[in-house]
């Protein structure tokens, strides 16, 4: 085992501890899940507006998440950002996160642009990690977003972390998060190099899926 690692995950889990018990903590973490709910809110309407359009809905699930106070500390930590609620907010950008997994990657980037076109959503960074893929193959599509949540005592703007991505994608993310916590692999670079082939497999279905949806959608026709 290594120890430094333990005595470093032993500091965060109790300045977690103490940081997570105050009221300024328990107080702005109800805000990020208030945005997540604004946000989920505004998905479901788009998923359904577009299913009565398009027959078909855009995506097949939303989840989300709180950054786990280790994590947050871990991470503040780690980029020397003095261990306050008011820095956090200022410089964590994804406390609140959600995840919207689609059949299509075509329906992906149709509902994240219908997202950022509403009157109260700010658009503050687009990463496009499917047009430009990560070195081991990671895909998905990143949207930092700017929200109100309206309080008793007037508005707050929120940030969220809003990420797209298809079915393969999301089934080559999960798998590959499990991989990095496996501590016993023989041989990380062998499993690095077929992970970015199984990356790459993934997009090849999913741009073929694409392309038997459209013939679908156009009566049959092959070109
Ligand atoms: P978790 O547990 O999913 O929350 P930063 O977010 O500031 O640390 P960066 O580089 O600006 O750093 O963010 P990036 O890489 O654009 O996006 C970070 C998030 O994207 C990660 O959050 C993951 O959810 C996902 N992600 C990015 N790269 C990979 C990857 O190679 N594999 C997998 N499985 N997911 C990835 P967290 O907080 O790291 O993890």
């Amino acid at each position: 085992m290594n120890e430094e690692l333990t005595v470093t995950s032993e500091r965060v889990e109790k300045l977690a501890k103490n940081f997570s018990r105050s009221d300024d903590f328990v107080r702005v973490m109800t805000y990020y899940r208030c945005a997540i709910m604004e946000i989920q809110t505004k998905l479901n309407v788009l998923n359904a507006e577009f299913s009565l359009q398009y027959d078909r809905n855009p995506f097949e699930s939303i989840e989300s998440r709180l950054k786990k106070p280790e994590s947050i500390v871990e991470k503040m930590l780690r980029r020397r950002i003095p261990l306050t609620v008011d820095d956090m907010e200022q410089e964590m950008t994804d406390i609140a996160g959600i995840r919207v997994i689609c059949s299509f990657q075509e329906d992906l980037y149709s509902l994240a642009d219908l997202l950022v076109e509403q009157d109260d959503v700010l658009l503050i960074s687009r990463k496009d990690y499917i047009k430009n893929p990560k070195p081991n193959g990671y895909r998905s599509l990143h949207l930092l977003i700017d929200i109100p949540i309206f309080l008793s005592k007037g508005k707050k703007h929120m940030r969220v972390e809003v990420q797209f991505r298809t079915i393969a994608m999301d089934f080559w993310a999960s798998v590959d998060h499990k991989l990095k916590y496996k501590k016993e692999l023989k041989d990380p670079e062998i499993v690095v190099e077929k992970l970015k082939v199984c990356a790459d497999t993934l997009a090849r279905m999913d741009a073929e899926m694409e392309e038997i949806r459209r013939t679908i959608d156009s009566g049959g026709e092959t070109e």
